[in-house]
């Protein structure tokens, strides 16, 4: 119930208040990227670097950077940045690690690959300025191949406080105008985090 008052009144606010985006969005969000990418250094990969300019009108009080990720290395995950500044890591996303889920790829060199998907999200508002912003995301290991894709920002939700330095379980926020369902996440404590040499898939 909370949630649905929270967007009640978020739907209200930037219905009255007209926040501006760029020309090709919404009130509620800003597409910067929606296909999917390929970066690493398997066949097929687009680099190892991805940067993406994007407009706004205003910056919003209340912006989040979402995005969906499949494959990265877990001890040298991708990064983030907005204008050269990092959103934060995306370590703390990745479910807990399971010898027996499929999903979980074991590396010659001890580091672990999730395949399955990752939704990861950043509050950004400080990063953002009027004009062009630059989006960046870029490989944490050169050998790492993941898969991005749906890369946006968000205005005035009900996320929570991205997942930190310890074990919490929470539900993921249902973003306006995108389907009804809530996915329990369940982040890895940083103790449980190795790093290792060698190469990763
Ligand atoms: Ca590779």
């Amino acid at each position: 119930m909370k949630s649905i008052i929270a967007k009640f009144i978020c739907a209200t606010v930037v219905a009255l208040s007209a926040i501006a985006v760029d020309q090709h969005a919404s009130a509620e969000q800003v597409i910067i990227e929606a296909q999917a990418h390929h970066l690493g250094d398997d066949p097929g990969n687009e680099g190892t670097v991805f940067e993406k300019t994007f407009v706004l009108n205003s910056v919003p009080p209340d912006a989040f950077l979402q995005l969906d990720i499949t494959g990265p290395n877990l001890e040298s995950p991708p990064q983030i940045l907005i204008n050269g500044t990092a959103v934060g890591s995306i370590q703390p996303f990745f479910p807990p690690y399971n010898p027996n889920d499929p999903r979980w790829i074991l590396n010659p060199d001890g580091s672990h690959d999730f395949t399955g998907l990752i939704q990861a999200w950043f509050p950004v508002t400080s990063l953002l300025h009027v004009g062009s912003n630059i989006f960046r995301i870029q490989n944490g290991r050169p050998d790492d191949d993941y898969f991005f894709s749906n890369v946006i920002l968000t205005y005035c939700q009900a996320h929570p406080v991205p997942p930190q330095s310890k074990e919490v379980v929470g539900a993921r926020p249902i973003p306006i105008g995108r389907a009804s369902r809530t996915t329990t996440w369940t982040p890895l404590a940083p103790k449980e985090i190795r790093s290792k040499d060698g190469v990763a898939d």
